[in-house]
């Protein structure tokens, strides 16, 4: 039997969502720079030089304004050509000059994200939710209008109706382009006829795993394409993937503002097709990322020490001799390191006689000499795998900010140990959690447990989405985007736009809060 079409945009009425030419990303550039326009970082580095942290708690909200304000009228020069490179579908709402100047508006809020991401890249006290500086933004006043944006994200609690006013931190997701299929099943929606189709998706051989799908399946399909055999680009690339589907992806919430709307919980009175449960299935989209990835350095920004290089390290900045005994001789007699972490309470039994070193023979038990007290020099100056800039570390999970249901998914991981993790980091100091080993010192692990989790988490961030609306009062008109900000590259980056207007306005604008803003 011929294989039927993947449903791709119209499962269950599922017509709503942009199809992937709507989607871009921006590579190596922010807008600013893409369009030649150096002096916006210039404005942007003295603003933020100015801006210190309790301007934009409120002393003096003015300087981000005027700093949002120049970055926003070169945003407005941009936009047109931009909009070429985006090849957004201009929805009705979002026609006419106003369509653009709302565009305008909401790119100005792009740009306060990244102003707040230069200045506060670590403090997520100050992005992830806070109203004085992401909601209801004037960015100008025309005369006729005024024009605003709001940066919004998913809140903890869908059903109060109130959305989050901050960014997302892509690493608190997991990175559907390298977690292994048991991290994979654990994730909403999921089945295992989902993971193999993804694994084949993404893996660059052609054999087909149980369940799974190759090329030769899309070969057969009425509209056959070619299959990526690599790293998915985007999320919604996984309409793509056999099996795949707009439910699975964005779950009940048809208009993806993360909160719970009165379509999303009346069945299937109306579109769409809800449980009417008073619960808002997010579905994959808020567990899952194909956008995070890290510097192979260390918090210094030096190169890390590569353990399985040929030629070991002579000095390892914080730990003892023992230590770089430990790794020579280990790693003369053959074996390689699977992760830095490894080394935490180590022994090895010697199986040859090494004469260079006294008392190194054959049956000698050696101890790495790697404890709590060494454990973040370990785990900050080593790596295992070959230190190259242009080959970043890929979807490692931020312990210190990821959700619980999103730690629970890993391996080694249950719902248990994920919550005591997400109880204890609140009472931890940032210097304590600037470190992995703080699971560790902090006596929620074991070594052995340690070792099995830590490959997959880190303490840093790099990546962080957002969407903004950009609006005109009292003309109604909108624009909306998401945007995922890179500060992989050591000042922030535009690495992703897309312009989901044609969601609709994700939720109703507070006329009174807007007011007072005036
Ligand atoms: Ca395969
Ligand atoms: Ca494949
Ligand atoms: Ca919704
Ligand atoms: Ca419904």
């Amino acid at each position: 039997m011929r294989p039927s079409a993947p449903s791709v945009f119209s499962v269950d009425g599922w017509h709503g969502h942009a199809p992937l030419r709507d989607h871009v990303t921006v590579t190596g550039k922010t807008p600013f720079e893409a369009h030649g326009h150096a002096t916006a970082r210039d404005h942007a580095t003295r603003a933020s030089k100015r801006c210190t942290r309790t301007a934009v708690a409120g002393r003096s909200r003015g300087v981000v304004l005027v700093a949002v304000l120049v970055v926003a009228a070169l945003v407005a020069i941009i936009a047109a050509g931009l909009m070429f490179r985006v090849r957004a579908e201009v929805s009705a709402a979002a026609s006419g000059s106003r369509g653009e100047q709302a565009y305008a508006a909401a790119l100005a809020g792009v740009g306060r994200a990244v102003t707040v991401l230069r200045v506060f890249p670590n403090d997520s006290t100050v992005w992830f939710d806070n109203p004085d500086i992401f909601q209801n933004q004037m960015v100008a006043d025309d005369g006729a209008n005024r024009w605003y944006f709001t940066i919004y994200g998913d809140p903890a609690d869908p059903q109060l109706g109130i959305p989050r006013y901050g960014l997302t931190d892509e690493a608190g997701k997991i990175n559907i382009n390298v977690a292994p299929p048991e991290t994979l099943m654990n994730l909403p929606n999921m089945t295992t006829e989902l993971v193999d189709c993804l694994m084949d998706y993404r893996d660059s051989d052609s054999d087909t795993r149980p369940e799974g799908a190759e090329q030769d399946y899309y070969d057969h399909l009425d509209s056959p394409y070619v299959i990526r055999n690599g790293p998915l680009g985007t999320l919604e690339e996984l309409l793509m993937v056999k099996g795949f589907n707009a439910r699975i992806i964005y779950g009940e919430d048809a208009n993806v503002n993360g909160l719970l709307d009165p379509n999303e919980d009346d069945g299937d009175d109306s579109f769409p097709p809800d449980a009417r449960d008073g619960h808002l299935d997010r579905g994959l989209r808020g567990a899952a990322t194909v956008l995070t990835s890290e510097p192979n350095r260390n918090t210094s920004g030096k190169a890390r020490i590569n353990i399985n290089a040929d030629t070991p390290p002579s000095r390892i900045p914080g730990l003892s001799d023992p230590t770089l005994r430990f790794i020579l001789l280990y790693r003369s007699e053959g074996n390689t390191f699977k992760h830095p972490s490894e080394l935490l309470e180590m022994k090895y039994k010697l199986k040859q006689d090494h004469n260079e070193i006294p008392g190194a023979k054959a049956g000698l038990e050696i101890d790495s000499g790697v404890k709590g007290e060494q454990l973040a020099a370990v785990l900050d100056e080593l790596t295992t795998q070959a230190v190259d800039k242009a080959k970043p570390i890929v979807g490692l999970v931020n312990v210190n900010t990821a959700p619980a249901d999103v730690l629970a998914v890993l391996p080694g991981m249950d719902p248990n140990l994920a919550q005591q993790i997400v109880d204890a980091r609140r009472d931890l100091d940032t210097e304590t959690k600037a470190s992995l080993a703080w699971l560790y010192t902090q006596n929620l692990l074991d070594a052995a447990a340690f070792k099995l989790v830590a490959p997959q988490l880190t303490t840093r961030s790099f990546q962080y989405s957002l969407r903004c609306v950009g609006f005109g009062v009292p003309c109604g008109r909108y624009r909306v985007l998401e945007a995922v900000v890179d500060m992989g590259g050591g000042s922030p980056r535009v690495i992703y736009l897309r312009d989901m207007s044609r969601l609709g306005m994700p939720f109703a604008l507070d006329a009174e809060t807007m007011d007072r803003g005036r």
